[in-house]
């Protein structure tokens, strides 16, 4: 039995400063935890938290406030070894997802002149943004909506965009919109989501919102897994923590931020967040290594026949593979500040995947790829194609991922896989084979740049690649990659 270290929350919270949408498992084990460190430390917070879900979860939004809104987050730093914090710093629980009718509480609490900040979580596909080119897309239905109805707004930037407009129209100055989400230069592609809404809205809006709203871009590091049945039977057996709303997440945690508050933010530089003048190197660090290994491990572990990270990089071909996709494609298209060693890096990551006290399950990583891998991969891709140097692992990678989103069911049946494209991924499937599979996904200009896939090298290589796959499967591959090496 691990030794536990309670923490419990007996701080108040007077006020609430920072309404956070997307009140998912990464939420309560990162920003809260901050927010709730820096409240205990302080005595009292005019910090404390509104925490909504926009589309799904309403048992926990319910759980949360049965309880008060307390839970509790398990940090295990080794199996020996778990922190048991308990949050009390979110004050306020919304629903707003289907069957909620809480919106205009929501839009309320952040018209407020106290809500200085607003903070997102709300995956990649939240922003309702094409991922590669950026831009709003806005043939989405919960766009086409938002654009019809901007004061019932479905969207994360719609309910953005309908708060301040309502601050705008009562002469409140505008918070402060803090992205957390896994993208590149994050809070410029907020900033592009909500004001690219609002111009086909109001140019006025348009130009306050341009003139008067900051969206620092951050860069948000911790691993904390999709609970479930038996992460929270776990928590009550070891820790005899009966909590439904409790999170299991590593001890590690990261959270890099640009500093630009023009309303004030809490000074959470004590409680380890970095502050800095421009976030995007330490963020496409992240987005490059850790996440680009994690999809990595995923696609090729599901492949391999294992379920959880853990099993995956104790796989010693698969870890070599992640060492060699960290050292010679990862890390060549990184450029540092000073004191940052990614070798150091590297092995840090290593271990953390190797975690095996989370169970972090490889399927849950592989959601939504075509939202992920441009981002990860594809931009590094190109890089290491104009500086002449190989990507075979990265090619595997996208070779696996066409093999996991279009493999039938056991029964022969078609599988939807959990991404927006997944109908596309069917259809696909059902046409092609073979070649012109793997071309048909390479032309998918959603996800692969017109910059990359035009490129005889990029095309070649995956074709090798997703080739070999299906003639030689994945051991004999991974046999050839890590042994070539
Ligand atoms: C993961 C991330 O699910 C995924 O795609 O790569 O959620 C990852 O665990 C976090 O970014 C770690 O900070």
């Amino acid at each position: 039995m691990p030794v536990v270290k309670r923490v419990p929350s007996t701080s108040p919270v007077r006020e609430i400063g920072i309404v956070h949408l997307g009140l998912g498992a990464f939420h309560r084990a990162h920003q809260a935890v901050y927010l709730q460190r820096y409240l205990n430390r302080h005595g009292a917070s005019d910090w404390g938290l509104c925490s909504a879900n926009l589309r799904s979860n309403r048992t926990l939004v319910d759980t949360l406030r049965e309880q008060d809104g307390r839970y509790h987050v398990a940090e295990y730093l080794d199996r020996e070894q778990v922190t048991l914090l308990e949050i009390g710093v979110i004050r306020q629980t919304l629903y707003v997802g289907e069957g909620g009718d809480e919106l205009e509480l929501l839009l309320q609490r952040m018209s407020e002149p106290q809500t200085r900040i607003v903070t997102l979580t709300v995956t990649e596909k939240g922003y309702c943004l094409n991922p590669v080119t950026g831009q709003l897309r806005i043939d989405d239905p919960a766009i086409v909506h938002d654009i019809a109805h901007p004061h019932s707004p479905r969207t994360a930037p719609g309910i953005v965009l309908e708060a301040l407009r309502r601050r705008r129209a009562c002469g409140i100055a505008a918070f402060t919109v803090l992205c957390c989400d896994n993208m590149p230069d994050n809070g410029q592609s907020t900033r592009q989501a909500v004001s690219a809404l609002a111009g086909m809205q109001d140019e006025e809006l348009t130009q306050w919102v341009s003139d008067h709203v900051a969206f620092p871009s951050s860069m948000v590091d911790r691993i904390v897994p999709a609970m479930d049945d038996e992460s929270f039977a776990r928590l009550e057996k070891e820790l005899d923590c009966h909590d439904r709303a409790a999170v299991v997440c590593e001890s590690f945690s990261q959270w890099v931020i640009e500093d630009h508050f023009p309303l004030g933010r809490p000074d959470w530089e004590v409680e380890g967040v970095q502050m800095v003048g421009d976030v995007l190197p330490f963020e496409t660090m992240k987005l490059r290594m850790l996440n680009g290994s994690h999809s990595l491990l995923a696609y090729v572990g599901l492949l391999a026949g294992h379920q959880l990270v853990s099993d995956a990089i104790n796989d010693a071909d698969i870890a070599r593979l992640v060492e060699r996709y960290m050292t010679e494609e990862a890390a060549p298209t990184l450029e540092m500040p000073a004191g940052i060693d990614l070798v150091a890096y590297a092995g840090d990551l290593k271990a953390r995947f190797a975690n095996d006290n989370l169970q972090h399950r490889l399927r849950q990583i592989a959601m939504d790829g075509s939202q992920k891998l441009p981002q990860r991969w594809l931009l590094g891709a190109q890089q290491l194609l104009d500086q002449g140097r190989g990507f075979d692992c990265t090619a595997l990678g996208i070779a696996a991922w066409i093999h996991y989103c279009t493999q039938p069911q056991p029964d022969g049946s078609a599988r939807l896989v959990d991404d927006p494209l997944s109908e596309t991924f069917v259809t696909l499937a059902a046409r092609f084979e073979g070649a012109s599979l793997v071309d048909a996904f390479l032309n998918l200009d959603e996800v692969f740049p017109a910059v990359i896939r035009e490129r005889a090298g990029f095309r070649d290589t995956v074709q090798r690649a997703y080739r070999a796959l299906i003639d030689e499967g994945v051991r004999s591959v991974l046999d050839t990659l890590v042994t070539a090496h």
